[in-house]
């Protein structure tokens, strides 16, 4: 057994815990004497003994004392997946991130006492993660995107303004609301840290009431931000990426292929005598057709690197980072037949079913070059699939033409 996280106890040698020693007992949090606190764990994150000072404040059942509950369980904590080293490594040790559904908190803290704390109290409406110093926060951040950070100002290494700061200078982790918690508690520090950007400040000690009410309060804002942010990157009929969005994400990956020089490929796909196809079907079934594309093309695309997106009307486009010629005009193909099996009838059609042309572009454009030659084109070499028969891929690399049936 290793033990570590400990407060010493300056009066009561830390004992197993009775059910008669809690049963019943509530006290305020602000009542914590620190140096009466002592909190031990295993391995396993198990709480193996506190004193009853720590517990009182906690209005345990007496069921949930009936023996040293895991803390994994008691607080809902789930296993951060983060290679990460700790000192207290059992805390966000662990192979798998759950499936699970409840929002995410990651709580950063030197003092193990706040992490348990701070987890027993919201352990029961979301997941918990821990860290107990700023750069393991960092990369538990960067692995598992929580809901939301509650942050300690106040840590050893990095503090809780420099972690903020490295959380909002990374892309992927800038949108993460940050609550910071400390024991500073005055007005200068407080007004620093929301100007930074949090979103919100919380004293210790720490009232469990206010706790999930600030906490509830941000998360529910989250919710909603995550969802719009999906639903202004989201084209309504199909399910695909917008043209919005897909902008954007061409602007970041040309850019990205620039400093690389990897290669970056575009697909352009534009449905064979789609207008024909709604004046012999309807509408409704022309909807239905641009959804069935939108799967096969989702299908077939496949890597997460990959975007599939839909661009205008009936015409959609697949942006393949890191993906050269001979990989985007593979795919291209693996789209068109795809399409082709679908076999929905298209009485106009030459081929007597939905069909599509794709042009493709790849290659490592120079610096100087502007995105609107990549969608160019892209564009060029649809129209000639176009021009050749439609129903085929052409593509283009660096100069070099091709055509094929
Ligand atoms: P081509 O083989 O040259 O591409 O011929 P086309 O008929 O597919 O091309 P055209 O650009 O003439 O027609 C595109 C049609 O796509 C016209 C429009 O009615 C239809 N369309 C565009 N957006 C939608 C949509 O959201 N739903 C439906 N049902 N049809 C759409
Ligand atoms: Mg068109
Ligand atoms: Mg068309």
């Amino acid at each position: 057994m290793e033990t570590f996280g400990s407060i010493p106890s300056q009066a009561d040698s830390p004992k197993i815990l009775a059910e008669d020693e809690t049963a019943n007992a509530r006290s305020q949090l602000d009542a914590i004497d620190r140096s009466q606190v002592m909190i031990e764990y295993d391995m396993d994150a198990t709480i193996l003994r506190a004193n009853a000072n720590f517990l009182r404040t906690f209005d345990y059942t007496a069921a949930e004392l009936a023996g040293p509950a895991p803390l994994s369980e008691a607080a809902g904590f789930r296993m951060a997946n983060s290679p990460v080293p700790s000192s207290i490594p059992s805390l966000i040790a662990g192979p798998t991130v759950s499936s699970e559904r409840r929002p995410t908190v990651l709580v950063v803290d030197d003092e193990p006492l706040y992490l348990a704390l701070i987890a027993d109290i919201l352990g029961a409406e979301y997941q918990i993660l821990v860290a107990d110093e700023g750069m393991t926060g960092l990369q538990i951040a960067t692995d598992n995107l929580p809901h939301l950070i509650l942050l300690d100002l106040m840590m050893p290494e990095i503090d809780g303004f420099e972690v903020y700061r490295c959380l909002k200078a990374d892309r992927r982790t800038c949108e993460v609301p940050v609550i910071f918690i400390t024991g500073v508690g005055d007005v200068a520090t407080e007004t620093k840290g929301l100007k930074m950007g949090a979103v919100d400040y919380i004293n210790k000690p720490i009232n469990p009431d206010l706790l999930k009410a600030r906490v509830g309060t941000q998360i529910n804002f989250k919710l909603m931000r995550d969802k719009l942010v999906q639903l202004a990157a989201t084209d309504g009929l199909t399910g695909l990426a917008n043209r919005s969005h897909f902008d954007g994400m061409l602007a970041y990956e040309y850019a990205r292929h620039l400093r690389s020089g990897k290669e970056l490929s575009l697909i352009m796909l534009d449905i064979d005598q789609f207008k024909a196809f709604n004046d012999a079907y309807g509408h409704i079934s022309g909807d239905e057709c641009l959804r069935e594309v939108a799967r096969a093309m989702t299908k077939t695309a496949s890597r997460a690197t990959d975007l599939v997106a839909r661009y205008g009307g009936e015409e959609f486009v697949v942006l393949l980072p890191e993906t050269n010629l001979q990989g985007a005009v593979m795919l291209a193909e693996k789209v068109r037949n795809c399409i082709g099996g679908l076999a929905l009838p298209h009485r106009d059609s030459s081929a007597g079913h939905v069909t599509a042309s794709l042009g493709v572009v790849s290659g490592k454009f120079l610096t100087g070059s502007s995105i609107m030659d990549v969608l160019a084109e892209a564009d060029v070499q649809l129209y000639a699939a176009k021009a050749g028969g439609r129903n085929r891929v052409a593509f283009r690399a660096l100069g070099k033409p091709g055509l094929r049936d």
